[in-house]
């Protein structure tokens, strides 16, 4: 039986072309901001936030890419032990919408089937340069058998309703094995960043 107090913890890693809007989307849901300075200050491995879901709470660990899309090696490392893997694309990109099949195709061979996969087309309110249409990301998202949504992390659409999406989708703590919750490393800070406290400070001086 599972303890209790037992806080089920998921590790959501963020992967897509630079310049999609992967932190965006993170600090848009962690502090309600749209900022683009902030990921070069900050110096953290991932983020926690936990949700309160009608039937449990489960607290989310986001992993962002802070340039290792450019280092793929790197990647499969990254993905290991994840619960989650959410793949952003532009809409004003189509480029990054195709390489989106490269990411989902990273993320099964590394994880198999053991991993929700969400695709997210991001920068929706830039409708004047969308490249790629809803539909198209739906059809993708069925093909593939991963979840779809759209999202403007500048106008702050979509935002919550993805990450619920997320919880929503994720295993019952009945189903979340001990030894899994033991692996987690809770806090991952940068040895070289001094900037790292505070970081966690502002994340809601978490103790996770
Ligand atoms: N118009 C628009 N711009 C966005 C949106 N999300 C991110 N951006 C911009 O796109 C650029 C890259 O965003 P960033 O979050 O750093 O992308 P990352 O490289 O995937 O982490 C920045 O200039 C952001 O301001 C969005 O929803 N709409
Ligand atoms: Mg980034």
């Amino acid at each position: 039986m599972a303890p209790v107090s037992a806080l089920a913890k998921y590790k959501l890693v963020f992967l897509g072309d630079q310049s999609v809007g992967k932190t965006s989307i993170i600090t848009r849901f962690m502090y309600d901001k749209f900022d683009t300075t902030y990921q070069a200050t900050i110096g953290i491995d991932f983020l926690s936030k936990t949700m309160y879901l009608e039937d449990r709470t489960v607290r989310l660990q986001l992993w962002d890419t802070a340039g290792q899309e450019r280092f793929r090696s790197l990647i499969p490392s990254y993905i290991r032990d994840s619960s989650v893997a959410v793949i952003v694309y532009d809409v004003a990109s189509r480029q990054s919408f195709l390489n989106t099949s490269k990411w989902i195709e990273e993320v099964r061979t590394e994880r198999g089937s053991d991993v929700i996969i969400v695709l997210v087309g991001n920068k929706t309110d830039l409708v004047d340069k969308r490249q790629v249409s809803i539909e198209e990301g739906e059809s993708k998202a069925r093909e593939m058998n991963v979840m779809f949504i759209e999202t403007s992390a500048k106008a702050g659409f979509n935002i919550k309703p993805l990450f619920r999406k997320i919880a929503a989708a994720l295993p019952g703590m009945e189903t979340l094995s001990s030894a899994k919750q033991e692996d987690m490393v809770d806090v991952n800070l940068k040895s070289s960043n001094t900037n790292a406290s505070q970081a966690q400070a502002q994340s809601g001086g978490c103790a996770c």
